[in-house]
């Protein structure tokens, strides 16, 4: 056994960074390199806008030309196409630095890469990927992905919008409606999975302004509240062919986009639950009840403890989740595990720090409150919780529990 070297310095860093296994070691220069810049960006530009923005339920478009600087769309596509050109663990280490502020902005961010991006980049033809990509890498364009309708969630391939010939050789109709669509509201283009006239589920890339095609917005929500999410209302709207995707056909299609944002998902929810440990094992050095910092007493130690092995726990996966991502070797049941596993981490951890707080954890002094309402949405979203374990237990016994 080689000789260990415990040293406090070592340990200093470790809590400094909440990096309790040293697992920048794990990260290249590049990956670094761009954490810091993507965190600078979000300390400068997002954190002091980010509560009033969600107190107001209003996303705030303004930061959208930041997000395409800092590259946060489609980091992990092809830099022919305009895009980053880099690995799936930068592409997760961007989405972490994103959440750790707010899962509504690393929703934006998600849906732009992974679900409109990556299906135009996997699947369009060339003048698609060319028309489209540069302009969504840049923020200069944005998306949305429409999946989910009213009476299918949890169950795509029951989906009932779909379109047909217009008969003119040049033209399909369109008809239906998605919701619970993020970003809809002010989206320029939409990637709608639709069922051709033999039940086929197809992509096909719908552009604001096509006659027929609205997107109301979704109210109320007391969730992802800084997100715009909406309706895409498909009302005999006239596509031309040439923006159907031609390479897939069947719920692969958009299966397959999902495996890619669920993956980035298991990376962000790491960075809601680091922002609800630190703001949590902060208060509970200063706040003094009964005469000591309430650090000092063995249930909150407990609290920060679990929180802390459950975070180094979620790393470890993840870091390796992004290892098989880039080797083209991860399996959706991996995926699944990792979206399922984080996610549920991030949200005790949310709520057992919430109580730490005490009343100040209600209110918007502190964003723990914020996190945990945002989680609630992150853990019905890409698969709910049920969803996939349903995904595992079906990998791991060969039995399909769905139906
Ligand atoms: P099933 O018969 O199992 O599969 C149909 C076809 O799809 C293939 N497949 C996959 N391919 C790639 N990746 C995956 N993860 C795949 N899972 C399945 C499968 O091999 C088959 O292919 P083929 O060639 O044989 O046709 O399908 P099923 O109808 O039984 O459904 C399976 C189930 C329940 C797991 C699936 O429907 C599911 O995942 N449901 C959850 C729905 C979901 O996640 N919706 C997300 C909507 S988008 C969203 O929430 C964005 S929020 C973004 C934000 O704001 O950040
Ligand atoms: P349902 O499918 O009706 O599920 C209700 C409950 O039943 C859940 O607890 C579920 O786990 C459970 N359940 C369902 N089937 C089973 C089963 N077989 N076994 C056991 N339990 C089961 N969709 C998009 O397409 N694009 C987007 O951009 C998008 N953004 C979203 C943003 C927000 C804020 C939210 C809240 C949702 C978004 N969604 C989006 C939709 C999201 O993917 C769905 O809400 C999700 O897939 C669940 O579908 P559902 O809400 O219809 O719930």
């Amino acid at each position: 056994m080689s000789e260990h070297n415990f040293t406090r310095a070592n340990k200093q860093d470790a809590y400094q960074h909440h990096d309790y296994y040293l697992m920048d070691e794990l990260l290249s220069e590049e990956h670094i390199l761009i954490r810091n810049t993507v965190r600078d960006w979000v300390k400068r530009d997002l954190s002091p806008i980010i509560e009033d923005a969600a107190q107001k339920a209003a996303f705030p478009h303004h930061i959208i030309k930041g997000l395409g600087e800092v590259g946060a769309f489609g980091p992990q596509l092809p830099a022919e196409y305009g895009c980053g050109g880099m690995d799936y663990i930068t592409y997760g280490i961007i989405m972490q630095e994103l959440e750790r502020c707010d899962s509504g902005i690393r929703s934006t961010a998600s849906v732009q890469g992974s679900l409109v991006m990556y299906p135009i980049y996997k699947f369009g033809s060339e003048e698609q990927k060319h028309k489209y990509l540069p302009k969504l890498a840049k923020g200069e364009m944005m998306g949305c992905f429409g999946l989910t309708e009213p009476d299918h969630g949890s169950n795509p391939a029951g989906m009932v919008t779909n379109f047909k010939d217009a008969g003119d050789g040049k033209h399909v109709i369109l008809n239906g409606a998605k919701m619970w669509i993020s970003n809809a509201p002010f989206a320029d283009i939409a990637v709608v999975w639709a069922k051709n006239e033999e039940g086929k589920i197809k992509g096909i890339i719908v552009e604001r302004g096509m006659e027929g095609f609205t997107t109301p917005e979704t109210h109320n929500k007391w969730s992802l509240r800084a997100s715009a999410t909406g309706e895409l209302v498909f009302n005999d709207v006239k596509v031309p062919k040439e923006n159907i995707l031609p390479g897939v056909e069947g719920l692969k299609g958009p299966l397959t986009c999902l495996n890619s944002a669920r993956y980035g998902i298991s990376w962000g929810a790491i960075g809601a639950a680091l922002d609800c440990y630190d703001t949590a094992l902060r208060y509970s050095k200063e706040r003094v009840q009964f005469g000591k910092p309430i650090g000092g007493f063995q249930l909150q130690q407990k609290k920060l403890a679990e929180m802390i092995t459950e975070i180094t726990k979620a790393q470890l996966l993840t870091w390796r989740l992004g290892v098989l991502m880039n080797e083209g070797r991860a399996t959706p049941a991996q995926i699944s595990m990792a979206k399922r596993n984080n996610v549920d981490m991030a949200l005790t951890i949310a709520r057992n720090a919430r109580q730490m707080l005490g009343g100040m954890g209600i209110t918007g002094e502190y964003p723990i409150m914020r996190h945990m309402m945002n989680l609630e949405s992150v853990v019905t979203y890409e698969g709910t919780h049920d969803i996939h374990l349903l995904i595992t237990g079906m990998d791991i016994t060969g039995e399909n529990a769905f139906s």
